[in-house]
């Protein structure tokens, strides 16, 4: 599939304000992978349709997953917006062929980050953060800091996650904390 198809399917599954997220993130990876030294095409291709099942309802996501026998884990069932990035790698896979799993697993860990996180996963994970769309409280600070040292963005992007959530109670997935904890860890050494 070309990147035109990608985006004319993107329009007809989402509405227009997250296909229109996803063609910003995608423009944000590309700059930033270009920056760091990452593919920029592979860079384009995970921007592009790392929220593809971000409006499917979790029941049709479950479905799918337990369709091709892919475990969902207890974070996972009771965060179900945690749920699209596992099927966004799964349908990249599946729908739209894509073969590369640098691209699969950067859509995989777009939400949550992991640790040892690829130059690429690094790159989407930012470019979702700081895509032209994104208002947030101090999303310009971060945005600057992301043109400076991506590490350091990331870090600052786990540690926003992780206060977000504990702030409102909400369980924090594993892989974030373990993603974490490597940056914290490191920082401390
Ligand atoms: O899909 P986007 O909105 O572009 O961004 P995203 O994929 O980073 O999803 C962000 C949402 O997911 C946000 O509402 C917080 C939620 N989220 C991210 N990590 C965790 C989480 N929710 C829970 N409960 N636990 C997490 O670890
Ligand atoms: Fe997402
Ligand atoms: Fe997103």
């Amino acid at each position: 599939m070309t990147i035109e198809q990608y985006k004319a399917e993107i329009q007809q599954q989402l509405s227009p304000a997250r296909a229109q997220h996803s063609f910003n993130v995608a423009e944000e990876a590309v700059r930033l992978a270009k920056q760091y030294g990452a593919d920029p095409q592979r860079a384009e291709v995970a921007g592009l349709l790392h929220d593809y099942m971000k409006e499917t309802p979790a029941k049709q996501q479950l479905q799918l997953l337990a369709q091709f026998g892919i475990i969902v884990q207890e974070t996972e069932r009771c965060a179900p917006k945690l749920l699209h990035a596992m099927t966004g790698a799964l349908m990249a896979r599946e729908h739209f062929g894509v073969t590369d799993s640098a691209v699969l697993d950067a859509i995989r860990y777009h939400t949550t980050g992991r640790a040892g996180m690829t130059l690429l996963e690094k790159v989407i994970y930012i470019a979702d953060f700081v895509s032209a769309d994104r208002t947030f409280p101090g999303v310009e600070e971060l945005r600057a800091c992301a043109h400076r040292s991506l590490d350091e963005a990331v870090f600052r992007g786990l540690t926003f996650t992780i206060s977000d959530l504990a702030s409102g109670s909400h369980p924090i997935h594993e892989d974030t904390l373990r993603a974490y904890n490597e940056y914290a860890c490191a920082a401390a050494k």
